[in-house]
């Protein structure tokens, strides 16, 4: 058998029917990527950069036997058959979903496409909260921190809410 490695993932919508577009988007990666380990909640955020429409964001652990590049194409793929509409400007836009590799097992690794840890990841309550809830004590191999760690520094002030305890049955959200 391959080996897998473990990675997390930020998922995150803005438009139509958010819940099934996180679960959708959840579906697709079990069904092409590797098999989901952990989901996080879900949390309620406000669009944090640009105007626009509040979020539902999770994260995931998935094991894949993918590398970080063969993850990140399926990733786009998988935004592409959910609906994700090309960027029509060089800011953010509100979108069905948006998936985003955080960490790849202790990988750094900076490529023009692709960067891990993810660079922002450590700026944003969209992202740290639901990540400690799954992965609290998990290190961000460049900052050498924990998830709590780099949760209880960050000045990001924005309101975030817990909306809903996701538990994984049968391959799906609840
Ligand atoms: N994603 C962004 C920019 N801003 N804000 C929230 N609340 N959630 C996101 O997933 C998000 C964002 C870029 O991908
Ligand atoms: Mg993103
Ligand atoms: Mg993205």
């Amino acid at each position: 058998m391959k080996k897998t490695h473990s990675a997390y993932l930020s998922l995150g919508s803005n438009l139509g029917d958010k819940t099934a577009n996180l679960c959708d988007a959840q579906k697709a990666i079990e069904d092409t990527v590797g098999s989901v380990h952990q989901v996080s909640p879900i949390y309620k955020t406000p669009a944090l950069g640009f105007e626009g429409n509040d979020f539902f964001n999770l994260c995931l652990e998935i094991k894949t036997s993918c590398t970080p590049q063969e993850l990140l194409k399926n990733i786009l793929k998988i935004e592409t058959d959910l609906g994700r509409k090309k960027k029509t400007s060089d800011s953010y836009q509100n979108r069905c979903i948006d998936i985003d590799i955080l960490l790849f097992e202790n990988i750094l690794s900076k490529t023009e496409k692709l960067t891990i840890p993810h660079p922002r990841a450590h700026l944003r309550n969209f992202v740290l909260y639901p990540l400690n809830d799954i992965a609290s004590n998990v290190r961000f191999p460049n900052f050498k921190l924990s998830v709590k760690a780099l949760l209880a520094k960050c000045e990001d002030n924005s309101a975030i809410f817990k909306i809903k305890t996701s538990k994984l049955q049968n391959n799906k959200l609840l």
